[in-house]
């Protein structure tokens, strides 16, 4: 095999086989250097599979478009192969190993006749670090390569700190022929493999992302006694320098990029709050020493929702890809060689290409210029509220987890839980409408537990399990748990919150809460806060307002139980008997 950059026979024999099925003309090895990372964009540019945008104006950037059917992750094509079906749940698609490694070999032979096979050793977490996890990604894309050297440690390093040990995840990933009706997304977690064909899109294709760092490391974190979720964690600054933090779990595009980076409004800047950014999509928590959780982002860059990305909105995400970013499925300006999308500005260019690639000028109002699942791939130190604690291989300790979604009527702005396991109950019985980010239709309310129905590698009935058990390990140090909705709407259905950084008034009377500094009321649902100890002064929001946004409607939650009702009969004997018990208190409270 063509300089290899390990001598580890595990890693060798298994790139033997995975080459001998694919076939690659050649093997190339990913050392992480400027150089070969420069000719790799160099070819990708002169096959057309990037486009160099302008230098002046966004130096080291490109875009690509996908294929028109290959936009977003395949929810239904997306499979947990574990040898009992048990083990992947009511909530996964599954399959016998045995049955799929034998209609992926189909699949697999031979796709890689007439290309390159890079092999690209990442790492998530800080390389070398006792949490840091490894994984070695195949594929014949370079869009793939330079993505996952964004999103993750790539290089010569991992390698040499992976030594001899067969302790390593294996991505393999073919283009093939982009074919949706063969598009498989397959994750082996017994075999800690993970095969994906058929897609060139970030979350199907990336493997160390949604693949590796949420459907992997959730079956290890349950046996080795951590957690991998799907969440931001940012730091609160107050004026007195103090900084507390939080991990919060919302659905695909609902908000966790946005958070994570978010600039407080105008008066709090001044008194001295200020949030920082550690990770705004995956986090990986354990015990610390101190017996609380930590957690720490796993990931090395940010793959963001373009769309409603603005110097309003999130200032922070823009800046972060200013430089060395890689955008996917958003208008090219031909004028001056940038890029646009829908809510970046009021003018779109008037002599561009659209995400398909057709040309586009901006007044054509039933087509989209950008795809509504556009992204960036940007390099976390591009970010100018990235946290110094980014680095840290422990983490960060959490005062507060959040869940939140989409619904534009039910969850009120804010509510606290009772202890741990209320809020399980209440992540579990998390509800939330569908985005662009996955195929399917858009705006429909599902449940979605922890904001991890389409990541968790498990019986997600043992994954609440888990969760508990983690509330018995952390006593008295757990967290408080929390849920917010910035997504309320009015008759018109306009949000009538705010949102982004606004935001922080809510998190400030979080943190009040978690350090025992403001009251609450107790209602059937959790604690909610007085409409007067959130803070509306300059916000555009009275106080009416806002106690229609917290106003807690009991006969839509007597729906609601219901409808969580007959999501946990899905899971017979694997839903714990304390999520029961929830659910049978609520409705008492309720009634
Ligand atoms: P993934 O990367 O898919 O996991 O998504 P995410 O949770 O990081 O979502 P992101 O922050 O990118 O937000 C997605 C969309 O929600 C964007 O179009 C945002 O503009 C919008 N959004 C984010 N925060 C708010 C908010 O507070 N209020 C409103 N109304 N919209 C928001
Ligand atoms: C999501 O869909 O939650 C994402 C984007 O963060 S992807 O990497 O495609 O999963
Ligand atoms: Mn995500």
């Amino acid at each position: 095999m063509a300089l290899a950059l390990t001598e580890n026979t595990a890693i060798l024999n298994w790139i033997d086989e995975m080459a001998a099925m694919t076939q690659p003309d050649q093997i190339v090895w990913i050392d992480g250097s400027q150089a070969q990372l420069n000719a790799l964009r160099a070819e990708a540019v002169a096959s057309g599979e990037l486009e160099k945008l302008s230098e002046e104006k966004l130096p080291g950037c490109y875009l690509h478009r996908t294929a028109v059917n290959d936009v977003a992750r395949v929810e239904d094509r997306t499979y947990i192969c574990s040898r009992r079906q048990e083990d992947a749940g009511p909530t996964n698609n599954w399959m016998a190993p045995d049955e799929m490694y034998a209609k992926l070999k189909k699949l697999y032979t031979a796709s890689m006749k007439g290309r390159t096979m890079y092999v690209i050793p990442y790492s998530l977490g800080v390389v070398g670090s006792p949490f840091a996890k490894y994984g070695i990604e195949l594929t014949d894309s370079i869009y793939v390569v330079l993505n996952m050297n964004i999103m993750t440690r790539v290089g010569r390093q991992v390698l040499d700190a992976l030594g001899d040990s067969p302790d390593y995840v294996k991505g393999l990933h073919a283009k093939a022929d982009v074919d949706p009706e063969n598009r498989y997304i397959v994750h082996f977690p017994e075999d800690n493999t993970i095969m994906s064909v058929n897609s060139a899109y970030g979350g199907n294709v990336l493997l160390g992302k949604k693949c590796f760092a949420l459907r992997i490391a959730s079956a290890q974190g349950r046996r080795e006694g951590w957690m991998a979720e799907h969440m931001l964690i940012l730091g609160i600054q107050n004026p007195k320098g103090e900084v507390h933090y939080l991990a919060a779990a919302f659905p695909s595009a609902c908000g966790k990029t946005n958070l994570a980076m978010l600039i407080p409004p105008a008066r709090y800047r001044q008194q001295g709050w200020k949030v920082w950014c550690v990770g705004d999509d995956i986090a990986w928590i354990r015990v610390g020493e101190d017996g609380r959780l930590w957690a720490m982002n796993p990931e090395y860059g940010f793959f963001g929702v373009a769309p409603g990305t603005n110097e309003k909105s999130n200032p922070n995400a823009l800046h972060t890809t200013q430089k060395d970013t890689i955008f996917t499925n958003v208008v090219r300006n031909l004028d001056d060689n940038t890029v646009w999308w829908e809510g970046l500005d009021k003018n779109p260019p008037k002599n561009a290409v659209d995400w398909k690639g057709n040309p586009w000028d901006g007044t054509v109002s039933a087509e989209k210029g950008a795809h509504p699942n556009s992204r960036f791939t940007a390099p976390a130190k591009n970010c100018p509220c990235l946290s110094p604690e980014f680095e840290n291989p422990r983490g960060v300790p959490l005062s507060a987890i959040v869940f939140g979604g989409r619904r534009a009527k039910t969850a009120p702005l804010v509510y606290q839980s009772f202890d741990w396991e209320h809020g399980v109950f209440v992540g579990s019985a998390m509800a939330s409408e569908t985005t662009a980010a996955a195929a399917g239709a858009v705006g429909v309310v599902r449940r979605d537990p922890m904001a991890m129905l389409p990541f968790c590698g498990y019986n997600m009935g043992d994954y609440w399990q888990h969760w508990l058990h983690m509330g018995t390990v952390v006593t008295g140090r757990a967290p408080k748990i929390f849920h917010v909705n910035w997504f309320r709407t009015d008759d018109e259905g306009h949000f009538i919150w705010p949102g982004f950084g606004e935001n922080l008034r809510v998190l400030v009377w979080i943190m009040k809460r978690c350090f025992d500094e403001v009251g609450a009321d107790e209602t059937p649902i959790g604690y909610l806060p007085k409409p007067q100890d959130i803070d509306l002064e300059d916000s555009g929001v009275d106080l009416d307002t806002l106690k229609g946004l917290l106003n807690v409607d009991t006969e839509l939650w007597k729906e609601e139980a219901a409808g969580i009702r007959a999501f946990y009969s899905k899971f017979g004997r694997t839903l714990p008997s304390a999520l029961s018990a929830q659910l049978d208190a609520l409705e008492r409270r309720l009634d």
